[in-house]
């Protein structure tokens, strides 16, 4: 662990003193449940590749996440993954500046220090890139306590006319885009129905994990839309513009564009969706043993729904039920686990599925109505270890 992210782990540790039941409850720092014990090891997994190893952040760079190191409920800011298609502009906080604009009765301007002085919420979120995938053991993810102002609030100061249906979210990134021949400079831009937008879960975030947000997280000012794929989190968010027809930008209608089968009036179609809700999902990261006993770790992801339990299989085993973390909120990601007793030695298989409270199970790659297109890896993912 790197001094910086040591200090961004205390910082973590005080905002959640600072909220009083949490970390008090545990009666030690609340990440000291999931990082490695005194004497405890990681069993490698026989899945992943020798010299497997995750990218350090660096300046500009994609980074995604070792999942078998995951030891906190909050990622550390400079751990959590990073996922840009253009630049990362480096914005000064003196310069600024936020704007409202399109069909609202009053297009509105705001600085950073006016979003800091209305009324701050927060909110934990986990979140994975929709292009997560299982050859990075899932390790484009995360999860943060973000802080910042309701969009429903800057909206509703706005005032958004009855013709605005869509909301366009603008970030200061720019690249040039060959749209049918024209070469064309295009914002990163991601829009959601006005009712979604209305959402009082939903904020523009100035701070990660009690701090502000890297540059490389979207400095000063990014919107974190709970329960959704990563790319609906515009990143350095410059604009929030109210139209009156949907946004077809590449970010919403060619790409993040996710295939499955529906029925239409009984006829079988291919459907293209633009990825927007988290889709239910599990999966193993780590194994560990300590003095003989071994332990299976793993996260989940979704929309928000309430969760009916976690299972892990082993080999061809029963379905064992796993235990919740209890930090977990709505829209963290929730990390679990379960003891495995007399793991024998040699090659195992270990799968986790969850199910929701509506009962929908998380589906196995069978049982998937497609393969999954390069978006939304949420089969059922098995993992191997050896045990020695
Ligand atoms: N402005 C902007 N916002 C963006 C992106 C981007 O390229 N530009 N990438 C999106 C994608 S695809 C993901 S997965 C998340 C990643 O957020 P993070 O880098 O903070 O983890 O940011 C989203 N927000
Ligand atoms: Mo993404």
């Amino acid at each position: 662990m790197s001094k910086e992210s040591e200090t961004s782990r205390r910082e973590v540790l005080k905002s959640g003193l600072a909220l009083g039941g949490v970390a008090a409850t545990v009666g030690m720092p609340f990440w000291s449940k999931l990082a490695l014990a005194q004497g405890e090891i990681l069993v490698p997994f026989s899945d992943v590749p020798e010299g497997f190893a995750a990218n350090p952040v660096t300046p500009g760079g994609f980074h995604f996440l070792d999942t078998r190191h995951i030891d906190s409920f909050y990622t550390p800011n400079d751990d959590f993954y990073i996922v840009q298609h253009y630049n990362q502009p480096e914005i000064s906080a003196d310069d600024y500046r936020l704007r409202i604009t399109g069909l609202v009765d009053q297009p509105l301007e705001f600085t950073l220090a006016q979003l800091q002085s209305m009324k701050k919420v927060e909110i934990d979120a986990g979140f994975e890139c929709g292009g997560n995938r299982r050859d990075m053991f899932h390790g484009l993810i995360g999860n943060a306590k973000w802080g910042g102002v309701r969009l429903t609030d800057l909206l509703g100061d706005a005032g958004v006319q009855d013709a605005g249906i869509e909301v366009v979210f603008y970030g200061a990134d720019k690249g040039t885009e060959n749209i049918r021949n024209i070469d064309v400079e295009q914002a990163f831009g991601r829009s959601m129905h006005i009712d979604d937008a209305h959402s009082d879960d939903i904020i523009v975030a100035y701070e990660m994990n009690g701090v502000a947000l890297p540059y490389y997280h979207g400095a000063p000012v990014r919107l974190i839309v709970p329960g959704w794929y990563g790319i609906a989190n515009v990143k350095w968010l410059e604009y929030i513009h109210v139209q009156d027809r949907r946004y077809m930008g590449r970010f919403m209608a060619r790409d993040y564009v996710t295939l499955s089968k529906i029925d239409v009036g009984g006829v079988e179609r291919w459907d293209e969706r633009s990825v927007t809700r988290i889709q239910l999902k599990s999966s193993i990261i780590r194994v560990t043993n300590r003095d003989g006993g071994h332990r299976v770790t793993g996260f989940v992801l979704n929309d928000g729904t309430a969760l009916k339990s976690i299972e892990i299989k082993i080999d061809d085993g029963a379905w064992q039920k796993a235990k919740i973390d209890s930090e977990s909120t709505q829209y963290s990601w929730k990390l679990f686990h379960l003891d495995w007793d007399n793991a024998a030695p040699g090659e195992h298989t270990l799968t986790s599925r969850v199910t929701d409270v509506n009962g929908q199970v998380q589906a196995t790659m069978d049982q998937m109505p497609e393969k999954p297109s390069r978006w939304e890896n949420y089969a059922q993912f098995s993992r191997t270890v050896t045990i020695s």
